[in-house]
């Protein structure tokens, strides 16, 4: 039995809106997720009823505020099976909670003559990061070469690996191509030459069920706004011993122990790495989103998403004049294309004109593109609340888009 979709996006307001004398049909969602009515719902309610600052406070509000954030956290440590919730740290992003590893882990243990691997697929924020850490400590960037698909080859990323190898950090799932990494192995390899491991769960960690445990992955970072959450929060899961034994990112109130002018000393983990009054309001309403999710399932969720991916595959590939770009054998439900002698952005103003959202241009990927020999793509993603009655309609539409240049 499939999900009810009709009763999935009776819980998201802004679906139900014409774009262009059109009803939308929103594909945009490996760039954000909409969010649920109980997400909005939990934001107005912390503001209008809970407002406070929390850890500090010996008042009420501030004691259900802190209650709150915390049982984000333990929801959040459930969601991805961490040990415990302390290894759970709040921060504005994906893109943060990488920075922050540079920063501090990176900071202190790679050296000069010492190699950090990524990969072709990287996201902007997972190359420029580490680029900035080999500056600063002469350090080297290697990259795993990808094959046509889209996919790693395993035996080049084998022969990158060595004792100079201080990070592996890899994306988990692509957002410009949907490949799924292959990243159990990838984390097995690098722990056998003593590197540390992070996965950007970007996009993962709302298409597929994480278990950083299983993975054994020394960190995994990812957003709450790709996972029906809200904007500008982020997470960074790291595992206690390789948390403890890094310096603090930033300074300031709640990371402390003590404060002398002679000498600070530091909170313990995770408040050692959210120094300063965190993004309250929508912490709590993230374990909305959590729970949003948890109610459907993400078995269910999958399965959804891998039907729709299927399908839109199959209606698109009649198209005369459609290329895809990225066939990788494991994929999350991103589809990546071009229009033959059509620039995608061109092909993305004319799916607009449609009420159809889709994302066009380098996807924050400019090296992927440079290795496809592409200048970008047009990128249609799918969520729990799109239908296969939205993807004809995106498919009748690029076939007349495509029949402007493809007779
Ligand atoms: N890593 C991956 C794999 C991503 O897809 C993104 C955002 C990020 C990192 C950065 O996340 P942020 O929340 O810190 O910005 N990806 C996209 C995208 O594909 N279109 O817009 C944002």
């Amino acid at each position: 039995m499939g999900l009810d979709i009709t009763k999935i996006r009776d819980q998201f307001p802004v679906l139900h809106q014409e774009v262009n004398g059109k009803p939308l049909i929103y594909l945009d969602n490996a760039a954000t997720t909409q969010k649920p009515k109980s997400v909005i719902e939990a934001l107005s309610k912390y503001y209008q009823m809970d407002n406070s600052n929390i850890h500090r406070g010996a008042h009420t509000l501030a004691d259900r505020a802190t209650r709150h954030f915390e049982e984000t956290r333990e929801a959040v440590r459930t969601f991805i099976n961490a040990n415990e919730s302390a290894e759970v740290i709040f921060t504005k992003g994906t893109t943060e909670s990488i920075n922050l590893v540079a920063a501090t882990f990176g900071r202190k243990f790679v050296k000069k003559g010492d190699e950090i691997i990524i990969s072709t697929l990287e996201h902007h924020s997972n190359i420029v990061p580490w680029q900035m850490l080999c500056e600063e400590k002469g350090a080297l960037l290697k990259v795993i070469p990808i094959n046509e698909a889209g996919e790693i080859i395993f035996e080049e990323f084998e022969k990158l690996l060595s004792s100079k190898t201080k990070i592996v950090s890899i994306v988990h799932a692509s957002n410009a191509l949907g490949t799924i990494n292959p990243v159990k192995k990838v984390i097995q390899a690098a722990h056998n030459v003593g590197a540390k491991v992070l996965l950007d769960g970007a996009q993962s960690s709302t298409h597929l069920e994480i278990d950083v445990q299983e993975l054994d992955c020394d960190f995994f970072a990812f957003s709450a706004h790709k996972l029906y959450g809200p904007t500008g929060l982020g997470v960074l899961y790291g595992k206690r011993e390789v948390f403890e034994s890094m310096p603090p990112y930033q300074g300031g109130g709640e990371m402390i122990r003590e404060v002398t002018f002679e000498k600070t000393t530091y909170n313990d983990i995770p408040f050692k790495f959210e120094a300063g009054t965190p993004n309250i309001a929508d912490v709590i309403a993230f374990k909305a989103a959590l729970d949003f999710m948890n109610q459907i399932g993400k078995k269910e969720i999958k399965k959804h998403e891998d039907q729709l991916l299927q399908y839109a595959v199959e209606q698109l590939s009649q198209i005369k004049g459609f290329i895809p770009v990225g066939t990788a054998k494991e994929k999350v439900s991103v589809v990546s294309f071009n229009i033959n002698a059509m620039h995608p952005y061109d092909v993305g103003v004319m799916l607009d004109a449609n009420g159809i959202a889709v994302r066009t241009g380098h996807h924050c990927t400019q090296p992927l593109m440079k290795r496809l020999e592409i200048e970008g793509t047009v990128r249609a993603s799918f969520s729990v609340y799109n239908s296969k009655s939205e993807i004809d309609k995106l498919a009748e539409s690029v076939r007349r888009i495509a029949r402007i240049k493809n007779k």
